[in-house]
């Protein structure tokens, strides 16, 4: 006991510098915004958008991100292919210092694969974002429904539609 003591005080301390310095550096990224795609049951995948701020003076990117709401998490973009918008996965999201990323859809995103219950409107998914520099940011993503016809306008199916 009488050893412990101190022992156990200096691992307090550890971990309290440890936890500073974590969102000292997080803090360098603000994350607004960010919502999961509401999915229908048997669904198996969804997707996280948000805005992440690079307000430091340092580059950095989005190399991960992981949840618990489903089997794997990966980061993807769409391209056009033959006329089709297809998803990809990229290994980084770039977040250039003093600039402004948004991922959301028909652009970049969280993609959630294995989902372990069906996301539906009022429900929170957590995820953490993990940043070239080993930092994590804790994010909470309120579930929505997502308009069908946004997807549309994204595919370039609505002739009309003006950006
Ligand atoms: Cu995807």
């Amino acid at each position: 006991m009488m050893h412990s003591r101190p022992v156990a005080r200096f691992a307090i301390l550890l971990l309290a510098s440890w936890l500073l310095s974590g969102a000292a550096r997080a803090a360098d990224i603000r994350v607004e915004g960010a919502y999961a795609r509401a999915v229908p049951p048997g669904q198996p995948n969804s997707a996280v958008f948000m805005a992440l701020t690079n307000g430091g003076d340092a580059d950095r990117a989005l190399v991960a991100a992981e949840s618990d709401a489903a089997a794997t998490a990966e980061l993807h973009t769409h391209i056009m292919a033959e006329d089709m918008m297809q998803m990809r996965r990229v290994k980084r999201i770039e977040l250039p210092a003093g600039e402004r990323v948004v991922l959301q859809p028909g652009g970049l995103h969280v993609m959630l694969i294995g989902l372990g219950e069906q996301l539906a409107p009022g429900m929170e998914v957590a995820l953490r974002l993990v940043l070239d520099d080993g930092s994590r940011i804790a994010v909470s993503a309120p579930v929505r429904r997502i308009d069908p016809i946004d997807m549309r306008k994204m595919q370039g199916g609505d002739g009309h539609a003006g950006h």
